[in-house]
């Protein structure tokens, strides 16, 4: 695996599943794999689950990791071709991303979008920059549209939890929150679930449809009721409007996940993948409930970004 942006990466998502409930099972049996290899980590904005378990699973791979906060200890970075640099950037990522590439043998970036300009965010300028100047293997650790390393937990969870012979069905529910959110985990989430052996539905109010690119073929309804009958999972988060980009449209009253709305799923299991604003995207009664499986989600970052640092370094190793 030479990069991991999106599902597009992964030609088989339940070989990937598969061999990182392997490593959960058994987390230091590659231990020798990434002696002598350094894994840096790049964060534009902050992060506690994803940074901690990339960290966690690269060491349990052997490796040597660094971790760089770009925005705060870096140079102020210029991103644009041509740019006279008279103002206040300082360092091309030109360079910036040739010398971690010299430093590093895998990188992680996180970048989240600024929600003012929906082209360029879409564009993944950053990353694909990163990829390009680095030249070395890149993991999103959440890009402007994605958070694969996201998704990928979530759907170890759902197959952790899933009742055996029955497909599931999973609802992504749109939840309150009281700020402009990016819409990449639910992006993200949606493309993974689409390939996964699930049946899919989007609830949302009207105004927050995400793009087809991710969404195409999944139920979507704007009547939460409707949507969360009979769920086994449901997925609960907040996300701007994508085509009035970038805004909150609804304060979502009513949106807000409860126990009483849940009465009429398959006892459904709840899951957020954190942080979390408790009592305004979901209520304290189900996070401290026995169906929340918001912990078993973070548990599993560790797993997914563990199996993803193995098939990077064991391609490494080919080259
Ligand atoms: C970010 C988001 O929703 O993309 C990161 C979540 C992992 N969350 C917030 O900005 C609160
Ligand atoms: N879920 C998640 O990515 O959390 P962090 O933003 O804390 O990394």
């Amino acid at each position: 695996m030479k990069q991991f942006t999106s599902v597009q990466d992964v030609a088989n998502l339940q070989e990937l599943v598969n061999e990182a409930l392997q490593l959960k099972q058994n987390p230091y049996k590659h231990k020798q794999l990434g002696e002598n290899k350094t894994l840096g980590l790049i964060f534009l904005n902050p992060s506690l689950r994803t940074r901690l378990s990339t960290q966690k699973a690269a060491i349990n791979l052997g490796m040597n990791v660094m971790v760089m906060n770009l925005d705060k200890e870096g140079w102020a970075l210029e991103t644009q071709e041509g740019a006279i640099m008279n103002g206040t950037t300082v360092e091309h990522i030109k360079e910036a991303a040739a010398v971690m590439g010299q430093y590093c043998d895998i990188l992680g970036i996180r970048s989240f979008p600024k929600l003012q300009n929906r082209e360029e965010d879409y564009s993944e300028e950053l990353l694909q920059q990163f990829i390009k100047y680095s030249k070395i293997p890149v993991v999103s650790l959440e890009s402007a549209t994605r958070h694969p390393l996201q998704s990928l937990a979530d759907l170890i969870t759902i197959t952790e939890n899933k009742t055996a012979g029955k497909k599931p069905k999973v609802v992504l529910t749109w939840a309150p929150h009281i700020k402009p959110i990016p819409q990449c985990v639910a992006n993200s989430f949606a493309e993974w679930m689409r390939k996964a052996d699930v049946e899919l539905v989007i609830t949302h109010p009207e105004g927050y449809e995400l793009s087809d690119e991710f969404t195409a073929g999944a139920t979507v309804t704007t009547n939460q009721q409707e949507a969360l009958e009979d769920a086994d999972f449901v997925y609960v988060k907040n996300w701007s409007s994508y085509n009035d980009y970038g805004q909150v449209l609804t304060e979502g009253e009513g949106w807000m996940l409860t126990e009483e709305k849940l009465q009429r799923s398959n006892n459904a299991k709840v899951m957020h993948c954190l942080p979390v604003r408790r009592n305004v995207e979901l209520s304290d009664e189900i996070l401290d409930g026995s169906n929340s499986l918001v912990l078993e989600q973070a548990n599993n970052r560790t797993f997914a970004a563990q199996a993803v640092l193995k098939r990077m370094l064991e391609s490494l190793d080919q080259a």
